[in-house]
């Protein structure tokens, strides 16, 4: 979508947003479910790179406990602990500038990627940036999605971060795309950005072909040290508005409500999920910050009657559209087994 489309969508009268977003959702998410995805941060803190609402940088002195890559068992117990859970994604995320093949480093993460895979679970990792080779072993491994978000608009992604460009990472997700990876690609709100740099954004993802398999929408979780410690909470009705942007923007793509949950009220992810988020991470923890507790999303699931996800077992990534930037469609296993988790939908 061009810019002005965007702006102009942005600007209509909330209900009437909803009610066009709502449509969409209805005609690209017919069963209407919501996905649930388990983090892992693999290798925490220590991270090269300056981004300003970061953790793990060590630019900044977060006072987060620095850990190197985990070993596989340890993984394994928790990605065996998000499939008993009912999550059908186990995202593995480290705090690296990228990866580099042949390193003993990278072989390990793609051990723990094709064990996590044979459990049958959807694999998302989250490594910053890879070359086409590194992509390709990736997608070898048993990585299904990769996840590199652009953040913010190319204007104010500089003041944002000065170690790697928007370039850098438009590379990365050439490389993810040609590899024959799903993207994973969204942004944070909250990082002093104004809403033309968030519908700039925007135009970005959705000009990608194919589109995104998902975009996550984080709202900032203020980290203490880090340059935007301070920054003010999102309102949350242009939260809201974001994400029916996004999901008239990128049809085909799950919306991920992402990061800062625990500070939104189950009437407002009631509103995002109305306007077409079909995606939430799961479990107590994000990477290092906090999630809301498991029972109280699957009691809020249960209250909206919301389904969770089966996993795709398909595992395709969205094919390139030569004649327009439609959305791919939906790739749900309906020969699969229905949902234990009684949130009362199925
Ligand atoms: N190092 C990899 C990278 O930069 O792509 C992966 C990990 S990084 C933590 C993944 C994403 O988490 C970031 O792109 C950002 O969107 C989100 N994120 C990180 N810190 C956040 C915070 N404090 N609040 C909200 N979202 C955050
Ligand atoms: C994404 O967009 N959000 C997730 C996932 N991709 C890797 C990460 C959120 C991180 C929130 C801050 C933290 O836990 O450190
Ligand atoms: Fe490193 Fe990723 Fe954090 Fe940036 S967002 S400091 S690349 S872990």
């Amino acid at each position: 979508m061009t810019f002005a489309e965007l702006e102009a969508l942005y600007n209509l009268p909330f209900f009437e947003l909803l009610k066009r977003a709502r449509e969409v959702h209805d005609e690209h998410w017919k069963d209407g479910k919501v996905q649930l995805c388990t983090l892992l941060s693999i290798k925490t803190g220590g991270c090269s790179e300056d981004c300003s609402y970061c953790s793990q940088s060590a630019h900044y002195k977060t006072g987060l406990e620095r850990e190197s890559l985990l070993p596989r068992e340890e993984v394994m117990k928790h990605a065996e602990a998000a499939k008993a859970n009912g999550s059908t994604r186990f995202c593995m995320g480290a705090a690296w500038k990228g990866v580099r093949g042949g390193t003993p480093q990278f072989e390990q993460v793609l051990d723990i990627v094709r064990d996590v895979s044979a459990l049958g679970l959807e694999v998302c990792t989250t490594l910053g940036e890879l070359g086409p080779e590194e992509a390709k072993e990736l997608r070898e491994a048993g990585v299904t999605a990769y996840n590199h978000n652009l953040d913010t608009s190319p204007e104010h992604y500089p003041n944002i971060v000065s170690t790697h460009t928007y370039e850098d990472r438009l590379r990365t997700i050439r490389n993810v795309q040609d590899a024959g990876m799903s993207v994973c690609c969204g942004g944070i709100l909250g990082l002093s950005e104004t809403i033309t740099d968030r519908l700039r954004m925007l135009e970005v993802i959705s000009s990608f072909n194919p589109q995104p398999e998902s975009v996550p929408i984080n709202s900032l979780m203020p980290q203490p040290g880090t340059p935007l410690s301070e920054n003010p909470q999102v309102d949350p009705f242009d939260l809201v508005r974001m994400i029916a942007c996004t999901r008239i923007a990128v049809p085909g793509a799950k919306v991920r409500l992402s990061a800062g949950r625990t500070r939104l009220s189950d009437e407002i992810q009631a509103l995002c999920f109305f306007a077409g988020a079909n995606s939430i991470f799961y479990g107590e923890k994000l990477l290092t910050a906090d999630n809301p507790e498991t029972s109280k999303d699957l009691a809020l699931l249960e209250k909206l009657g919301l389904c969770p996800q089966l996993p795709d077992r398909s595992q395709q990534a969205p094919a390139i559209d030569h004649d327009s930037p439609a959305s791919p469609a939906c790739q749900q296993d309906v020969s699969a087994p229905s949902c234990s988790l009684n949130t009362g939908c199925c």
